[in-house]
């Protein structure tokens, strides 16, 4: 048989070198350079807008340190814009149970439903040993959730995603001469640096979700103050190989390392929460009143609260949801449908006999 005249032959002219994609169109029309498959950004937004899209969030720590404040600081904050009741002074109760709440948020046709969810805050006890059991139990049923669903045979298009995203885990330092924050005087640590118990919380954590420490309270701290915990912090959290987020091994390219080492340096931030506003300069403001001015936290000469909220819900809010999704959730997911395949640890649905929805991991 003879062989086709052209099939071993070299290209002859650079054209013929050209990826399929860029090569000419039968009718000869020349498509090189320019493709235009940018079109598909269009296409995601169409599709992100009509879906619309959940970003959840938690709140960690001990008693006392202005979780419940600062979930309220979120919502009040111009993030969601809810407007506070002027002269509404309503003390905080003490948090006693897990509690969700949720905003939708619409912008620019884009909606988003955003949940954070506030946890009592633990450290009273004497012996606080496994103090962090329910928070990660409610993080495991999240993912537990969601497995369910996924497994499905005829799953929904869209599954109802309560998976936290992010996990704000307010740390305190007790500075050296050891009064602390209002409220906490007395508390035996080391001083200065993170108390084991935190230590302890942000490690098992960490393995399952993507935490954001915070230095509560940070009206209490001068600058150099904050800026040495800071330092200390970070320092703990290097010593015990505590990868809180952005984690360096997921940084994507050199671009991404140079962006998150900036926010790296300033891990923890240093936040101050209020639901009060004041009128300063004519302007509606959040912030705490004290003798001496106004702390507005939503100015960035005042607190890093503004680094908080636009890393949770601005500059990182797909990656939160990313790593939650492709590192969390994945080992989490392969974990237990691995222990489905043991057959003593299945239960008739296919999943390990925890319960309803439950994980005890
Ligand atoms: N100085 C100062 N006080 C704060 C700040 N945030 C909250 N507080 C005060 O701290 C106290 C406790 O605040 P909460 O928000 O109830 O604290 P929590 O962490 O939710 O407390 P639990 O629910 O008991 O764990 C309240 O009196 C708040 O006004 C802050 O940034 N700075
Ligand atoms: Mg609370």
């Amino acid at each position: 048989m003879e062989p086709e005249e052209h099939s071993m032959e070299p290209p002859a002219t650079p054209e013929e070198e050209m990826p399929l994609t860029a090569a000419p169109g039968p009718a000869g029309c020349q498509l090189f350079g320019y493709v235009g498959i940018e079109a598909v950004l269009d296409q995601m937004k169409v599709k992100t807008m009509k879906m619309g899209f959940e970003f959840n969030i938690m709140v960690v720590g001990q008693s006392g340190l202005g979780k419940s404040t600062m979930v309220n600081t979120l919502f009040k904050s111009k993030v969601s814009r809810k407007a506070s009741q002027p002269g509404q002074e309503e003390r905080i109760p003490k948090t006693v149970q897990l509690q969700s709440v949720t905003h939708v948020i619409e912008e620019k046709g884009v909606k988003m439903k955003l949940t954070v969810t506030d946890t009592p805050g633990f450290g009273d006890q004497i012996n606080n040993e496994n103090c962090w059991d329910p928070i990660i139990k409610y993080i495991n049923e999240q993912y537990e959730r969601y497995l369910r669903e996924e497994i499905l045979i005829t799953r929904k298009r869209k599954i109802p995603d309560t998976r936290v995203h992010g996990c704000v885990y307010f740390v305190m330092v007790v500075p050296p001469w050891g009064g602390g924050h209002g409220g906490h005087a007395g508390v035996m640590v080391v001083l200065g640096r993170l108390r084991p118990l935190d230590l302890e919380f942000m490690r098992r954590l960490s393995k399952i979700v993507n935490v954001v420490p915070v230095i509560a309270k940070a009206d209490t701290l001068t600058l150099e103050e904050r800026a040495e915990f800071k330092q200390r912090i970070q320092e703990d959290l290097k010593t015990h190989a505590i990868s809180v987020y952005p984690q360096e091994d997921f940084d994507q390219d050199p671009d991404d390392r140079a962006l998150n080492d900036r926010i790296r340096e300033k891990i923890p931030f240093a936040v101050v929460g209020a639901d009060q506003e004041h009128q300063v300069n004519g302007k509606r403001v959040l912030g705490r009143k004290t003798k001496w001015g106004i702390i507005e936290v939503e100015n960035p000469a005042h607190c890093e609260f503004p680094l908080l909220q636009d890393l949770l819900i601005r500059s990182h809010l797909q990656d939160l949801k990313d790593i939650t999704h492709n590192v969390h959730y994945e080992s989490y997911r392969v974990r237990r449908l691995n222990e489905s395949n043991r057959p003593e640890l299945s239960s008739p649905n296919g999943l390990p006999g925890k319960g309803e929805g439950g994980s005890d991991l």
